[in-house]
């Protein structure tokens, strides 16, 4: 390790003054530590199922608030943080997200999709009603800023944001799961009416819906099986 930490700089910084670093100094936690908690974050991940079938329950909203918080910590393109989470709780707002999805997805399932992935899609038993949309209590409807756009209409060109908000999204459903939160990753498509239903301005770019609450007590879920390490992982 010393020897990658001491190559030197072969040219020089072009950083110039935008560049202000601070020092950065975590405590270095111990190997015993760090086996015990990844051990125990690998076993909880591992409980983490998509739900798509919703209790009414309202859960604490301060929990979704501060895995929202947690999402928007992931790291950016350029650090230009392209994300909107928009939290939906009016049952109202729900409930026409929910029609809208649901005559989009009517036309996915009656043959847009294609028997090809209508027949990936089989085993997990999904089709174009989307109670959850409705059952759950929450919906973070994820968008991605496309581009900066200022108050008198400039644009600024945001890069990676596929990437970044992908991310974002990852963390947002892991710390959802840590808290014990069901959530499910629903991508309608098109996805257009989600901007004109909630307002958003014109660079943002709906990126997924996600209903957020706790499992039905009736709930069930596909009998999947996921990846072993093994086939995952690949050491050199
Ligand atoms: N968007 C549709 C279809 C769908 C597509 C994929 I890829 C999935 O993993 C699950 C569903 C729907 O939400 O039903």
């Amino acid at each position: 390790m010393s020897d990658i930490t001491a190559t030197p700089r072969l040219w020089a910084p072009v950083h110039g003054e935008a560049y202000r670093p601070v020092p950065y100094r975590p405590e270095r936690m111990p190997a015993d530590e760090a086996l015990a908690h990844a051990a125990e974050l690998r076993r909880r991940m591992g409980e983490r199922r998509t739900v798509r079938s919703f209790s009414p329950d309202p859960v604490p909203e301060q929990v979704i608030k501060d895995a929202i918080a947690c999402a928007a910590t992931a790291p950016s393109g350029a650090h230009q943080q392209p994300w909107t989470f928009v939290l939906v709780k009016d049952p109202g707002i729900r409930l026409r997200i929910r029609e809208a999805a649901e005559h989009e997805e009517r036309i996915s399932y009656d043959g847009r999709l294609g028997e090809q992935w209508l027949a990936a899609l089989r085993p997990l038993g999904t089709d174009a009603v989307k109670v959850h949309m409705t059952d759950a209590p929450a919906l973070v409807v994820v968008f991605q800023q496309r581009y900066w756009l200022g108050e008198d209409g400039t644009r600024r060109k945001h890069y990676y944001v596929d990437e970044s908000v992908g991310i974002a999204v990852g963390m947002l459903l892991s710390a959802l799961h840590l808290s014990g939160l069901a959530a499910l990753v629903h991508t309608p498509s098109p996805m257009r009416f989600l901007g004109e239903v909630l307002g958003r301005p014109e660079n943002e770019k709906a990126f997924a819906v996600i209903p957020i609450g706790y499992p039905a007590d009736d709930c069930e879920v596909p009998d999947l099986v996921r990846k072993s390490l093994d086939q995952v992982l690949v050491e050199l």
